[in-house]
């Protein structure tokens, strides 16, 4: 396996360089004909991992759901949303907890249920270099998160040689037999040495899909959704502008853990990337623009009538400079602005006595700006010892206007109460937050490293959590990106959360790389971690669920993960043979309530046996869970129970042209995911309590062709 290595950022390149092996990129302009072959991992406190050899386009056209991609990184979860919307978790902190750079924006879920995270709006085929950096993350790609940070860079922009024209695309096309999905990917570009277009577009659709085991069909779980986009480069000497611009449509997404459903979501963005190399060092400059309209409502399986709607802007730039001040030391330093602005608003159905005559304003106006600075120095001591110490400031200004229930009536009296108590606030709020972070690498050998992190880290609430504040049983029970049925209020006096972390890696290989183990075991100690109080049950609604209020409380979160990768056999008549298995185990405590916290991970594991004969390869993985039974007992948490699930995978690769194909779910399991959340439409239609059930067997063909 060949690699390449590529500064996607100048930052990123820095620490490719001083930590080898965190950035592998396939795929130079010359080899556009063959797919790219290696996806990414790494972290700058552990010196990352080349996690799979599995081509990461191969991968990508598996998945509308680009959060998949990153589902065997270490340390990384998956809570479930829609069919392409699922929440990244790290180190058991999910979602706004973690700081998602897709194309170096920062794009805010526009939604009280959170179903248009970040990652939707870069389609998986589209993406070419992924790295995650959990927990003791450098403060050049940190702020306003405590979590980690998740990189995404979409296809760089590919040059002819010199004197030439370069004309290259692929297209690709999956389908699921579970669901009856099917997705479609392609590019194209066209370019000169010093100009370049590309077009990247895809599709993707599915029905709901059958669970495991005897037919059932998990309702709310169908979607659709498509996207343009184009790009232009522009190279002159070592600069390079990136210019790129887009838009992105659902017309449906079912959830199977909301009341609400997906009706309507559109977005276009704009993108800006300058960089430059100078004597004094490296510059990279980016701007963007993101707006999002967004609909929910119920759709067919649900039934009902409750339209609510959200329109975003996202607006920002950075500005970062890489700087060698001598042999040993390097300086990085930069500037950021994001500004978010939000309204939120529930039109009237006619005719009803709850969501009427009015217009419920759940967000009016609601802006969100931040500006970010930081300073990180590097210095590279011996051969073996190297240290990266960095300071960062980030100060959040929040502000919302006044808010209106949807009518005076008997029946929304607590909105009433809550509007009038909430528009005789001052809203407006200033957090200044301050992050540091100090990591040790000592490395004596070429195949022992261990690395040594602290990090402080700083978020200021969402929007959302400071600034929804309806107390109506309907309202509250609207406002929930967790998915476990409950309703929630804001709490204007939240303060930032702030998590101390330490880690420490250890990361073992053989001389000839026949085999590698990395161990990293990590604890984060959180400062006025937002967790919820509860403040009320459900009267009229019923049922189990209960209200909450958002409310800081210290926690204690503390895990490990564990990677091992072995080759097995070598140049046998039969091929290769390798192993990779994948541990990872996280508990987290409320150390006011010592509730457990929501939504952690039971300990689970991978572990896969790959064949590689020529272009053949195959691959037999076992996928499995412990049981889930430290819940949080304030969010009424479902238990659920274990799980082994074994799926297999085939692909033949002629020149431009690759075939995959692989059964999911062999043998049929009934399984449920931990981070699942609650089965509302079992819960609404049948009165059923249970956690929403995964997917069963499916059978998957891709084609991809390269051209
Ligand atoms: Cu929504």
């Amino acid at each position: 396996m060949t690699m390449t290595l590529r500064g996607a950022t100048s930052a990123v390149a820095l620490m490719t360089a001083i930590f080898p092996g965190l950035l592998a990129v396939p795929a130079s302009a010359q080899e556009a004909n063959r797919l790219p072959t290696v996806t990414v991992e790494g972290r700058p406190d552990n010196g990352g991992t080349l996690l799979s050899d599995e081509p990461l386009a191969s991968k990508a056209a598996g998945t509308a759901d680009t959060a998949e991609l990153l589902r065997d990184l270490p340390g990384v979860t998956l809570a479930t949303g829609g069919a392409f919307s699922s929440l990244p978790v790290m180190n058991g902190m999910a979602d706004d907890r973690i700081r998602l750079l897709v194309d170096g924006m920062t794009v805010t879920a526009a939604c009280p249920n959170h179903m248009n995270p970040p990652l939707i709006y870069v389609a998986s085929g589209r993406v070419e270099a992924i790295e995650s950096m959990a927990g003791v993350t450098p403060v050049s790609l940190g702020g306003d998160s405590i979590a980690g940070t998740i990189v995404v860079e979409p296809e760089a922009p590919k040059f002819a040689e010199p004197g030439q024209d370069l004309i290259t695309g692929r297209v690709s096309t999956f389908y699921r037999s579970n669901g009856d999905a099917l997705s479609v990917f392609g590019t194209q570009t066209v370019a000169k040495d010093d100009l370049s277009f590309t077009y990247a577009g895809s599709w993707s659709r599915t029905d709901d899909y059958e669970g495991g085991g005897p037919n059932r069909t998990v309702r709310a779980t169908e979607s659709e959704n498509y996207d343009h986009n184009l790009t232009v480069g522009i190279r002159r000497g070592s600069d390079l502008l990136t210019l790129r611009g887009g838009l992105r449509y659902s017309p449906y997404e079912a959830f199977p853990n909301q009341y609400m459903d997906l009706t309507d979501n559109e977005s276009q963005y704009l993108n800006g990337r300058y960089q430059g190399d100078f004597a004094w060092g490296k510059l990279d400059l980016r701007g963007y623009w993101q707006h999002v309209e967004h609909e929910m409502d119920m759709l067919a399986d649900k039934g009902g009538a409750m339209p609510m709607n959200t329109r975003t802007t996202d607006l920002g730039y950075s500005l970062k400079a890489e700087i060698p001040l001598t042999e040993r030391d390097l300086l990085r330093i930069g500037t950021e602005l994001h500004s978010l602005t939000m309204d939120d608003w529930w039109p009237p159905v006619a005719g009803s006595m709850m969501m009427g005559p009015g217009t419920f304003v759940n967000i009016n106006n609601g802006t969100r700006t931040r500006i970010g600075s930081f300073a990180e120095w590097e210095a590279q001591w011996t051969s073996a010892w190297s240290t990266q110490l960095g300071l960062r400031n980030d100060i959040v200004l929040m502000d919302t206007g006044d808010v209106r229930p949807y009518g005076t009536n008997m029946m929304q009296a607590a909105d009433v109460a809550a509007a009038n108590a909430f528009n005789a606030l001052d809203r407006d709020r200033t957090d200044v937050n301050v992050d540091a972070t100090a990591i040790i690498r000592f490395e004596p050998t070429e195949t022992v490293a261990y690395s040594l992190g602290y990090a402080r880290k700083t978020r200021s609430p969402s929007l959302y959590e400071r600034y929804t504040w309806g107390r109506g049983d309907m309202a509250m029970a609207m406002i929930n990106w967790f998915g476990d049925g409950n309703g929630y209020v804001g709490n204007p006096d939240l303060d930032p959360e702030v998590a101390h972390t330490l880690a420490f890696t250890g990361d073992w290989r053989a001389p000839n790389n026949g085999w590698r183990v990395k161990v990293t075991p990590y604890v984060s100690y959180v400062e006025n971690y937002i967790d919820a109080d509860q403040i009320g049950t459900f009267g009229m609604m019923g049922g189990p669920f209960v209200k909450l209020q958002f409310a800081n409380h210290d926690a204690l979160l503390y895990g490990a993960d564990v990677s091992v990768d072995a080759a097995l056999i070598r140049g046998a008549s039969f091929g290769d043979l390798d192993i990779s298995a994948g541990l990872g185990i996280v508990q987290g405590e409320n150390r006011d309530t010592k509730d457990d916290l929501y939504r952690l991970n039971p300990l689970h594991g991978r572990l896969a046996l790959s064949h590689r004969l020529g272009d053949w390869s195959n691959a037999v993985e076992l996928r499995a869970s412990a049981g889930k039974d430290d819940v949080s007992t304030t969010r009424k948490e479902l238990e659920t129970p274990g799980y082994a699930l074994v799926n297999l995978r085939t692909a033949y690769q002629w020149d431009s042209i690759r075939l995959d194909a692989g059964i999911d779910n062999l043998l049929d399991q009934r399984w449920y995911d931990p981070l699942g959340g609650v089965d509302l439409y079992e819960w609404g239609t049948n009165m059923n309590l249970m956690a929403v059930e995964g997917e069963g067997r499916s059978f998957n063909v891709g084609l991809t062709v390269s051209f």
